[in-house]
């Protein structure tokens, strides 16, 4: 397929750091070995469809910058069948081997409900053949259940049980087209499960109605034999004030609060993150820590920009930070990197998506490469070994073994001298670091 993309003529191609083409990888070379493994399998990257292919450049306080070629037809369904042409024709170009979408981005809402899942029947047909000619798979769908304006008080937590059941059966619809794409994982993101005030709230009973909906989906996927693993995606805010899955913590304290801890893990994002007033690779470490990372929404914030921009990665530090907590779980499984990013505002051409998914690939790329390097050389985990060796002998070990109580420690106490104070050495290490991606 070459009709929407002619200014990229042939599959993007790996030509090194040296090269000065910016239509070329300089670090991500898909089949080359990383460890036990290809950097393709270790990075396992997605386009987002509703940023990639639905996005038109429109913000809050402006229009759309961006005429697509695939937005020109009249008809809904012509302008998404050719939408997806679009996609293929772009996954292929990049070499990219997923794609993640929302029903709603693929398939147009309908008049009536039953129209919108007809509409997204056609679509999925759409999307099987293609999959089947190109061997593009489907990382992960999701239901859209934020843009409607029945869902602008929640979804699975809305006070309206019309509204709550509406969005049940949307997402057994898109469960249903996920499963019918052979789809990896299958996400939900909440971005309407929250309060804008608690003048009109009941916190309780909307997590009880949160929590309910999840089993719901949960059950449903035992009898359907869905075979994807369901994520959460914690975010703290935007569109509403407050949401329930606010960060990796909140959202593993409601799994465990609510029995679904065994049904779901995580999908983390960057830009999340740093909403919640974390770093990136703080959930990402928390999450892992509790053997819930199950995949990434790979993007960033602006700092200086108090909400999502959902930009192309491109900080090295950040991705090899990411890269660490990833390898030392021995990778995503059936998660991957879903590029949760969207081009500016004023980068207009469709040749900015090419540029901006290989600046965000090459970033995760050398990140793998340096974090692999870290880790094989032990350059962080001999240290850290090393600071926790006290618990591996003598009191250390009986605390462990669960052998000594407060009194026992007090009289063991009472024999010894102060404690010596070991340096956490945090400068050092962070020159470690820096010696490695420099
Ligand atoms: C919104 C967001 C979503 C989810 C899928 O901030 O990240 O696009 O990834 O619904
Ligand atoms: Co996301």
């Amino acid at each position: 397929m070459n009709k929407y993309f002619p200014d990229v003529e042939k599959q993007i191609s790996y030509e090194g750091k040296d090269s000065n083409n910016p239509l070329a990888f300089k670090y991500y070379n898909k089949n080359q070995k990383v460890g036990g493994k290809t950097m393709g399998e270790h990075l396992r990257f997605s386009v987002a469809y509703w940023h990639t292919l639905m996005g038109n450049g429109s913000d809050i306080f402006g229009s759309p910058s961006f005429k697509r070629e695939w937005h020109k037809a009249n008809n809904p369904i012509d302008r998404a069948k050719e939408t997806m042409e679009a996609a293929f024709e772009f996954f292929q170009k990049l070499g990219m081997d997923y794609y993640c979408f929302h029903d709603r981005d693929i398939a147009p809402e309908g008049e009536t409900f039953s129209q919108s899942c007809k509409n997204l029947e056609t679509l999925v047909e759409f999307a099987k053949a293609l999959q089947k000619e190109t061997g593009v798979k489907l990382l992960w769908g999701t239901a859209n259940l934020f843009n409607s304006p029945i869902y602008s008080q929640g979804a699975a937590t809305s006070p309206n049980a019309h509204v709550m059941a509406y969005a049940a059966a949307q997402v057994k619809n898109a469960i249903d087209a996920t499963k019918e794409l052979g789809g990896e994982n299958y996400v939900f993101w909440g971005g309407r499960e929250g309060y804008e005030t608690l003048l009109n709230t009941d916190i309780k009973k909307e997590q009880e109605q949160m929590a309910q909906f999840l089993h719901m989906a949960v059950d449903y996927k035992k009898k359907t034999g869905f075979a994807g693993q369901f994520l959460i995606e914690p975010k703290p805010c935007e569109p509403m004030k407050h949401q329930y899955d606010s960060n990796v913590a909140t959202t593993l304290y409601f799994l465990n609060e609510y029995d679904l801890s065994d049904y779901f893990k995580l999908n983390v994002e960057a830009n999340h993150a740093t909403l919640a007033g974390h770093s990136f690779e703080h959930e990402l470490a928390v999450a892992s820590a509790a053997g819930k990372l199950g995949s990434v929404d790979a993007n960033r914030g602006d700092l200086l920009l108090g909400w999502d921009t959902d930009q192309f990665p491109t900080n090295i530090y950040s991705t090899t930070m990411a890269m660490m907590v990833i390898l030392n779980q021995n990778g995503l499984g059936k998660g991957g990197l879903n590029f949760d990013a969207k081009l500016r505002r004023s980068s207009t051409d469709p040749t900015d998506l090419f540029y901006a998914h290989i600046g965000g690939m090459d970033s995760f790329a050398k990140g793998l490469l340096i974090a692999h390097k870290i880790i094989e050389d032990g350059a962080l985990s001999n240290f850290i070994k090393e600071r926790y060796s006290s618990f591996q002998s003598g009191i250390g070990a009986k605390i462990v073994a669960g052998q000594s109580g407060l009194e026992d420690l007090e009289k063991w106490v009472l024999n010894q001298d102060k404690p010596l104070l070991q340096s956490g050495r945090q400068e050092m290490l962070e020159n470690i670091i820096n010696s490695y991606i420099l």
